[in-house]
């Protein structure tokens, strides 16, 4: 009889686990959650990886739990003490890095990372902070393992296979040489773990980076690049076939009806490259309230309508995503954030959008899904409307919906 499946993807916390069913030679089905999301979300609504689900229903989540539990089951005596530990006090040494591991070292990665991936947005000081909080346990590392072969005992325990996966995780991901060789100690320690039977083939080491990864502030597109790069093909065609594909009498484009409201003073594109480069909170927003001109522009909460038909937070977030796109023939007038709060079937849209002019209609209506949304003006001099929109565009806060504080997991930018 099977002993079970486990959950995991490609995020950090499953390649313990993964690891130990190979190794252990355990009959437990692995399943990609990345590939199978709904029956997993199913059985853990919170959607944290790794999660197990035993033979009658038995139910694991947290990874430590679940590799403590793999081990047991084995029920090798003698694998059971290397890796957990032999006696009383080697276990609570395997517990207590496995702990500060799991929750300084793992807590402090994935914020910085996926600012750095651009998958967050980027506050320098918050990246700054959880990056020092990440250095500051590799010290921690370095000063042990410059004094003792193993992280918590005289053999390589749970403690060395879990600080193993995340150190190669992140040396995948993030982490250039010149990083790794200010750890000495750590990269000694890891060439014995990698060779572990355990970790043997888990991770290609020929993908560890070169260069750390720096965040690099998104370009903006080049008018003239797009005008230069249009005109080649067509320059390298023979000249019937361009002839041929000419349409016979180009219509002229409609002008946009935002376009007939002139030149604005306030500088829009410059205010967009603020957002990107510079810190929201202490940098980009009192930047656009010293520019900002409420009589050429007007700011808009919009919220979607049918919050109760949402159900996973990743497909709010794409349906987001989609209207973002829809709205691309109004964009170069608009600017502005939405995002989805709460949870998995539990969830809504909102969002704080500027646009070019005193009506919503003319910047939403290319959008075919635009009535699908709720749009009421702001009103700047008011604090709290102007609370609201700082809070969307810095979205670091949770939001507040019907006087009920909910979190943010995710959004986008429409710029
Ligand atoms: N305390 C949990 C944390 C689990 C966790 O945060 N896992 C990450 C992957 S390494 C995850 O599922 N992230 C996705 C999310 O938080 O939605 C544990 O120790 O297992």
């Amino acid at each position: 009889m099977s002993q079970g499946t486990l959950y995991v993807n490609s995020l950090a916390r499953g390649y313990l686990p993964s690891a130990l069913v190979k190794y252990l030679g355990l009959d437990i089905e692995i399943v990609d959650t990345e590939k199978d999301q709904e029956s997993f979300l199913k059985q853990f609504p919170l959607g944290k990886i790794p999660a197990f689900v035993g033979p009658e229903g038995f139910k694991l989540t947290e990874v430590m739990a679940i590799a403590y539990y793999l081990v047991n089951l084995k029920g090798d005596e003698n694998i059971k003490k290397v890796l957990c530990g032999a006696t009383l006090e080697e276990e609570a040494q395997i517990m207590r890095s496995l702990s500060f591991t799991n929750s300084e070292l793992a807590v402090a990665f994935p914020t910085f990372a996926l600012m750095l991936l651009g998958k967050l947005p980027y506050n320098k000081k918050i990246c700054d902070e959880k990056r020092a909080a990440f250095d500051a346990c590799m010290d921690v590392f370095e000063q042990r393992l410059s004094e003792y072969t193993y992280l918590a005992t005289e053999e390589v325990s749970l403690a060395d296979l879990f600080l193993g996966t995340l150190y190669a995780f992140s040396s995948i991901l993030i982490f250039g040489a010149e990083y790794r060789a200010k750890y000495p100690a750590i990269a000694r320690w890891f060439k014995t773990v990698i060779a572990h039977p355990a970790l043997a083939g888990v991770f290609d080491l020929s993908k560890f980076r070169k260069d750390t990864l720096q965040y690099v502030a998104p370009k903006k597109e080049s008018k003239k690049e797009t005008k230069k790069e249009t005109k080649k093909p067509a320059a390298e065609k023979p000249k019937a076939a361009a002839e041929a594909e000419k349409p016979a009498e180009q219509p002229k484009k409609p002008k946009h009806p935002l376009e007939l409201l002139g030149k604005a003073t306030f500088p829009l594109d410059d205010w967009k490259r603020k957002y990107s480069n510079e810190d929201t909170r202490p940098v980009a927003l009192p930047w656009f309230w010293e520019h900002y001109n409420p009589e050429e522009y007007s700011i808009w909460r919009v919220d979607f309508k049918y919050n109760d038909e949402l159900t996973l937070c990743f497909m709010s977030n794409n349906q987001v995503g989609g209207f973002m796109e829809r709205l691309t023939g109004s964009v170069k007038y608009m600017f502005g954030c939405m995002v989805v709060y709460g949870e998995d079937r539990n969830n809504g849209i909102v969002g704080a959008i500027m646009l070019r002019g005193q009506d919503y209609a003319p910047a939403f209506e290319v959008a075919p899904d635009w009535t699908s949304y709720d749009y009421a003006k702001l009103d700047t001099s008011n604090e709290e409307d102007k609370e609201f929109i700082n809070n969307m565009w810095a979205w670091d806060k949770p939001v507040v919906i019907n006087g009920e504080p909910r979190e943010i997991s995710d959004g986008k930018v429409l710029k």
